[in-house]
């Protein structure tokens, strides 16, 4: 009897069957920024920006200066994070536009998956941008499949970007506000009779672009695409960011009893960059600086409630960002020009979209009171491992191949070397790490020879040392097409 009943126990928590007992296993928080630098928060050296929300999260955990997204742009970045697999192995995980179809197979093995067969409750707040259903949705009908099928029991999303249409929430597949009278219709083809555009209307802008963003206004910004209807429903952007923080603290205090998972994306710094007027013109650097002083206090507020709500020791929380900076990214909001001697890469060169560390290495610190001694780590580690790496926390394990590798020890900072390799991908291109060398293989238009920096002495990526180290960059050349065969690589660059 007794047996039966330990055996029944057992079965109810696979957590205390495969290693860390119950009492270990911690809530689990990601906060995702998007398009926010490595050099942009005061904790990893900004000194024009201050981040005391985040810069708190470095001083009670562990914050790390050689940590990577696997790509420089949104979409294939957070494919990465959430299935553990390489985004090269997907031809759609490529920046897409807010009608797409969902590019996650719903049968494959995902980050919310794990958890949720972990016991967890999960959920998505904030920016989404991997797709939503089958590439004909109806958006005033339930939109699936999305955040559900992928293993977010609750969601409020937006379906891509904040500059791309539909500007509409989505909360567990259904639009936010919106009024059956007036159906909200999308096209990336062509606009709809009678609306105004960026492109035809400027006089009805408060925001005009640079480049793009020709498409619906929506809230006085002209948008990528094209949308009709649902007016109740549109976003306001100055609210946007309380809003999110509304709701991941709502998520918070729905599920503190319990063990949860919370991905928090982000939408600063990306554009459009209209902060909440409580932020505008405070950082001195336009908006893209006052939306980074928001996004902190985004951070800040969350925190907050945690401590509030008693969870702060026992809650693994992860701050990071899905691919590097950029200034002038299609809107005229003197991101350029007041930037001064503010440097939103850090030490490196390249921006989103490049295959430069740039464009990868980007913020990433972990805190967990409870277990993670306070510090810094300069172990390389990759957002595509957390999924191995959480799925081995809780005691879980799965049939998929991925290409996540459980790096835990080094995330909690107990031990072991990080990751050996990475492959980056830039917009039409890939860079190999290898310890501390990165291999820029040659793309037409672009270099017509192998590159290769030694990035630990060269973090700006100018002495070319491709002549002088051939012997190691054959080896790295042969290591990188092995890697493109066992990885399934299937992109044509
Ligand atoms: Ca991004």
């Amino acid at each position: 009897m007794r047996a039966t009943s330990l055996f029944g126990l057992a079965a109810l928590m696979p957590a205390a069957l495969f290693g860390q007992s119950q009492q270990e296993r911690p809530n689990i928080v990601i906060i995702e920024a998007d398009d926010l630098g490595f050099g942009d928060l005061s904790c990893y050296g900004a000194t024009a920006l201050k981040t005391p929300g985040m810069d708190r999260l470095a001083e009670e955990g562990l914050r790390f200066t050689d940590a990577f997204c696997t790509a420089a742009t949104s979409t294939p970045s957070r494919y990465s994070l959430l299935t553990g697999k390489y985004p090269w192995s997907n031809k759609d995980a490529k920046i897409l536009p807010g009608n797409a179809a969902l590019i996650i197979n719903t049968q494959q093995i995902t980050l919310p998956k794990v958890l949720k067969q972990a016991g967890y409750a999960t959920g998505a707040v904030g920016k989404w941008h991997l797709g939503l259903g089958d590439g004909s949705v109806d958006w005033n009908d339930r939109i699936y499949p999305g955040a559900r099928e992928v293993g977010y029991e609750y969601s409020f999303i937006q379906a891509a970007t904040n500059d791309r249409v539909p500007c509409i929430f989505i909360e567990n597949g259904k639009g936010v506000n919106l009024d059956p009278k007036d159906p909200i219709y999308v096209s990336y083809k062509r606009n709809f009779p009678g609306e105004p555009t960026g492109k035809d209307n400027p006089e009805l802008l408060r925001m005009h672009p640079s480049v793009g963003h020709g498409g619906s206004i929506v809230n006085g910004v002209p948008r990528i695409g094209f949308q009709t209807g649902g007016k109740k429903a549109q976003w306001k952007d100055e609210d946007m960011a309380e809003l999110f923080l509304n709701k991941a603290k709502d998520f918070l205090k729905e599920h503190k009893d319990e063990a949860f998972f919370l991905y928090y994306g982000l939408h600063q710094p990306h554009v459009p960059r209209v902060p909440n007027e409580r932020f505008a013109g405070k950082s001195g650097m336009g908006p893209r600086g006052d939306v980074i002083l928001e996004a902190d206090w985004c951070v800040s507020e969350f925190l907050k409630e945690m401590d509030r709500l008693g969870l702060t020791e026992n809650t693994l929380v992860i701050l990071t960002s899905d691919n590097g900076p950029v200034l002038d990214d299609g809107y005229k909001d003197q991101a350029e020009e007041l930037i001064g001697s503010h440097k939103p890469a850090g030490p490196y060169r390249g921006w989103k979209t490049t295959r430069l560390m740039g464009g990868t290495c980007i913020p990433f610190i972990v805190r967990w009171p409870k277990v993670v001694k306070p510090g810094v780590s300069d172990k390389l580690v990759c957002q595509m491992d957390l999924l191995a790496s959480l799925a081995a926390l809780t005691g879980q394990s799965y049939s998929d191949r991925t290409d996540s590798q459980n790096t835990l020890p080094v995330f909690l900072g107990q031990a072991g070397n990080g990751r050996q390799e990475l492959v980056i991908e830039g917009m039409f291109d890939y860079a190999f790490r290898q310890g501390d060398w990165v291999m820029l293989p040659p793309y037409p238009g672009k270099n017509k020879e192998y590159e290769l920096y030694n990035i630990k002495e060269d973090p700006m990526q100018q002495n070319n040392l491709a002549d002088k180290e051939r012997k190691r960059l054959r080896q790295m050349m042969m290591r990188f097409e092995q890697l493109k065969r066992e990885t399934q690589k299937i992109t044509d660059f």
